[in-house]
């Protein structure tokens, strides 16, 4: 069926709004009828081609909408289900079993290949393939073809332009302090960076009881929107450029967590100097550059037991963490929608375009 997709026809070229065709899902497949799409930061790295992936492509990977139809051997969701999806992992390798997705033996194949495994496509473009299945639902478009293991069913009146970034950066935020660093009440928490996913990483460090939460971010509006979500204490690093002396004036004794969205590692270096003993540091944000490294101070970070990790998709499991995530928003925990900004799908240029600007946080687009 041709549908209208934003296509992206080489690296950092502008998406273009266009018609494509889209198969018919196969065995394990699911047809979403594409409501809602939130941008996300690796949508605008892929768009350079840094992860690998073929162009042409779709890119998106916070999608949701309704279910249109299912390949054989679907039973998890229905046609006419309102549905959330996320990112794809294989469902055997070991990982996997653990309930541990994000870290997925397949994860790159999976989400950056831009074809199925066997190397087909979904979607096409004058009889040739474009690049589909990005974070199995590229889902910039106004149908997707995703796979059972990365769409969940939601309730019938959830508000899917609202849940749409849910699947990644919301959930990598939040899941980065609950369930990577395992906050627990009463623990110091720092967040550089205060994007979707930094500001989603306060509102994790206020449902675990997290106190003081300071955030640490150039710009004003986002630290005033972290204050109005959890944030105790916000730094702004071009004001204050030494953070890690300026985190030890509130917590003397250095914090207990610090999460990195900012992927910057002139930021992240400080972050050593910020944490107290068996303290925790939690890689999330990307760095630009693959040879990008943190140095660690090896003796004293060894005899004051500290742990620095990498999280991917904050440890989500779909079943396990986003229901957790939708009831946490129902119940005012998680108050998404105040830094949410709605764009229609064809305005997708002008949205990247805002975010890059800082007149929004987090764009999501809907489909008429
Ligand atoms: C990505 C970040 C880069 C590594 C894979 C997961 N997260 C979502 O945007
Ligand atoms: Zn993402």
């Amino acid at each position: 069926m041709e549908v209208q997709a934003a296509v992206l026809n080489a690296p950092s070229a502008p998406f273009s709004i266009e018609t494509i065709e889209v198969a018919a899902p196969q065995a394990g497949e699911v047809l979403v009828d594409i409501q809602a799409a939130g941008i996300c930061h690796t949508d605008l790295a892929a768009a350079t081609g840094a992860f690998g992936n073929p162009f042409p492509i779709v890119l998106g990977h916070e999608g949701a909408g309704v279910v249109e139809a299912v390949g054989p051997g679907v039973t998890s969701v229905k046609p006419g289900d309102k549905v959330l999806l996320t990112f794809n992992s294989c469902g055997h390798c070991p990982r996997c079993e653990s309930h541990d997705p994000a870290y997925c033996f397949q994860f790159f194949p999976l989400n950056f290949a831009g074809a199925r495994a066997d190397g087909s496509s979904r979607l096409s473009k004058n009889g040739k393939p474009v690049g589909d299945n990005f974070f199995g639902q590229s889902s910039f478009a106004a149908k997707a073809v995703a796979n059972e293991r990365n769409v969940l069913k939601v309730a019938d009146d959830a508000d899917l332009a609202t849940l749409a970034p849910l699947g990644c950066g919301i959930q990598t935020g939040a899941g980065g302090v609950l369930r990577s660093l395992k906050a627990a009440r009463g623990e110091a928490l720092v967040v550089i960076g205060g994007g979707a996913v930094g500001l989603s990483a306060v509102m994790g460090g206020k449902i675990a009881g997290c106190d003081p939460i300071i955030l640490i971010e150039p710009q004003a509006g986002r630290r005033d929107m972290a204050l109005t979500l959890g944030a105790t204490h916000v730094i702004d690093p071009i004001s204050n450029p030494a953070t890690a002396e300026a985190v030890r004036a509130i917590v003397p004794a250095g914090v207990d967590m610090v999460v990195d969205t900012s992927g910057f590692v002139p930021a992240l270096e400080q972050a050593v100097g910020m944490v107290s003993t068996m303290g925790r540091i939690g890689l999330i944000g990307v760095p630009g550059s693959l040879d990008a490294a943190l140095p660690v101070p090896l003796v004293p970070f060894i005899t004051m037991g500290g742990t620095v990790r990498g999280i991917v998709e904050g440890d989500s499991d779909i079943t396990g963490f986003l229901p957790e995530l939708i009831e946490h928003y129902h119940a005012g925990r998680l108050p998404v929608d105040k830094f949410i900004t709605r764009y229609p799908f064809d305005q997708i240029n002008q949205a990247i375009d805002d975010a890059h600007h800082g007149k929004c946080i987090k764009p999501v687009l809907v489909f008429a």
